[in-house]
């Protein structure tokens, strides 16, 4: 049996979700996770590591469908509930998934593809209903349990796989890091196709024997409502929430302000990343809520890196040091330490390192050094004894809104519009969504029709992807090679 999840029996009488208005025990999860497994082994014996793909918003049935899938032995693969057919096929397709579960509400969006693709589409209700309950195999904590899609620096993002052991790493690093317990009650906001709110929120929660309270979308009053309630004592979020939450406190009147403040004396900590967190917001958010945000840094490759302390200095603009059973050095060019002080990459080591993208080999052997750093792209410095993010090594991937993406996927897409010759995706600095995608466009005719570009692009990309701000040029800026050269272009918006 998976750790993980043994871990439930001991909390089996207390609430471990609470959505749609309504809370389930630890044991109403075992109980729902025993039968999805069921369902899906029917008579077999072990799902051997079959890919289950499954779209369901952040419920209780969310999980006891992840839950269900590792039981089994399948590998969890969940789908973005935000995102259109082509993006969903291609995961669908590059995961070989065989099974996919599907809520009510994405029914219709998926049944133009029902005949093309040969995996069983099965509705919700189905896996979830009683059955004849298995024998559940033993699953060794090396067997691969998650994938998910992570944007790089090629056009297609790549399937990051997770096992079991590597899953209860980046869980039992927070566990102990920012002290867990199950007297805690934390509010979900975060999308659960990513780390952030799988493993930082949702996870760590049921790990601890706490209650993790889902809000499938979010929405500034609803959260602050939650918080009046005050039944949580922890929170986590991207840096573009605490904005939006800031945003919602300034245009409340004053008697509604201060209930909002003092609902946030009830939390023991609030947390903030996945993209840089603006001193502005971190201050902003101090004076209205008493607490300093503990920032800390981390990638879908390697669940969390680097954290501020849980007591101890929070320091503004910096990420802290390396977690329990972090390894960490930052490197230059060659791959050498560089001096203290110094500017470099930053490599990790450790037992919350992924496996592998999923079949690509060259692409996994890529991102690792001869000895086995997995080099992060990210550039960072020591400075008085804690790390600060300086940013990317590539211009080519985007942070937007904590969302990852990549500038090359966006342009393969425009280059197939009709009316586009060629085109140039840059992020541009943005103080609410940390970047923002900003296109230049070399059109056929003189001009192009944005809003019917933007339906356009609807179709083919998830929103957060959509360019929110065009040039139209009649060339991109190229170096001597031919390359278009991205800081220059940034700089023409
Ligand atoms: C949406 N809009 C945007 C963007 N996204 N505009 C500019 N840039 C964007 N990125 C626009 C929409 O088109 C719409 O405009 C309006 O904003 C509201 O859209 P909606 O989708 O309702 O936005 P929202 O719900 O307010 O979304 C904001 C959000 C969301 C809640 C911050 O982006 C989010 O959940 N981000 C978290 C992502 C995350 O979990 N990342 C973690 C991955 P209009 O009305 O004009 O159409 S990173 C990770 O896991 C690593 C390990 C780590 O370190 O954590
Ligand atoms: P993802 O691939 O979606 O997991 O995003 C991981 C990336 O988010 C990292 O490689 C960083 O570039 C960025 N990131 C995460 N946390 C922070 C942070 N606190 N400050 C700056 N960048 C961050």
């Amino acid at each position: 049996m998976i750790p993980f999840l043994n871990r439930a029996v001991n909390f089996s009488k207390r609430t471990a979700l609470i959505s749609n208005g309504k809370s389930f025990t630890y044991q109403d999860l075992i109980d729902q996770s025993d039968m999805v497994a069921s369902n899906l082994l029917n008579s077999k014996k072990d799902l051997k590591e079959a890919r289950v793909a499954f779209i369901v918003p952040p419920s209780f049935e969310y999980t006891a469908i992840q839950w269900g899938i590792w039981k089994a032995g399948g590998i969890a693969v969940p789908l973005c509930v935000l995102h259109p057919l082509p993006s969903l096929r291609y995961v669908l397709e590059d995961t070989q998934s065989e099974t996919l579960i599907i809520h009510p509400d994405y029914w219709e969006l998926l049944e133009p593809i029902f005949k093309e693709l040969a995996l069983d589409f099965i509705p919700l209700t189905n896996i979830l209903k009683p059955f004849r309950k298995a024998i559940l195999p033993d699953i060794d904590l090396s067997r691969r349990a998650m994938i998910l899609y992570t944007s790089g620096t090629t056009s297609k993002p790549k399937g990051v796989v997770t096992t079991h052991a590597n899953i209860e790493a980046q869980i039992t690093t927070l566990f102990d890091a920012w002290d867990w317990s199950e007297e805690d009650h934390i509010l979900n906001i975060l999308p659960l196709h990513h780390v952030h709110g799988i493993i930082n929120v949702m996870s760590c929660a049921l790990w601890s024997g706490g209650c993790c309270e889902f809000l499938p979308k979010f929405d500034a009053e609803k959260v602050w409502d939650i918080f009046r309630s005050g039944r949580l004592d922890l929170f986590m979020a991207v840096p573009t929430i605490y904005f939006k939450l800031i945003s919602f406190w300034e245009n409340s009147n004053k008697s509604d302000q201060l209930e909002m403040s003092n609902a946030c004396q009830g939390f023991r900590l609030m947390v903030s990343g996945s993209a840089a967190l603006p001193v502005s917001v971190l201050e902003k958010w101090k004076d209205i809520s008493g607490l300093t945000l503990l920032e800390r840094y981390g990638m879908t490759e390697i669940g969390m890196g680097l954290s501020n302390p849980y007591r101890g200095e929070r320091r503004p603009g910096h990420v802290g040091l390396p977690l329990p059973g972090v390894e960490m050095r930052i490197v230059d060019g060659e791959n050498e330490l560089v001096p203290e002080g110094t500017a470099g990459e930053i490599q990790i080591k450790g037992k919350s390192v992924f496996l592998e993208y999923w079949q690509k080999e060259e692409a996994t052997k890529n991102a690792f050094t001869e000895n086995g750093w997995f080099k992060t792209g990210d550039i960072a410095l020591l400075s008085n004894s804690y790390y600060r993010i300086l940013g990317r090594d590539s211009v080519d991937i985007i942070k937007s809104g904590g969302y990852k993406i990549s500038a090359l996927e966006i342009e393969e897409v425009l280059r197939t519009h009709p009316e586009i010759k060629e085109c140039g995706v840059v992020g541009l600095p943005n103080e609410e969504w940390g970047e923002i995608v900003g296109a230049s466009l070399i059109l056929y005719s003189k001009d192009i029709d944005y809003k019917e570009l933007t339906n356009w692009l609807k179709e083919r990309l998830p929103a957060y992807k959509i360019p929110r701000q065009y040039i139209i040029q009649n060339n991109l800026p190229r170096n001597t090679l031919g390359k278009v050269t991205k800081n220059e272009l940034k700089k023409l918006f």
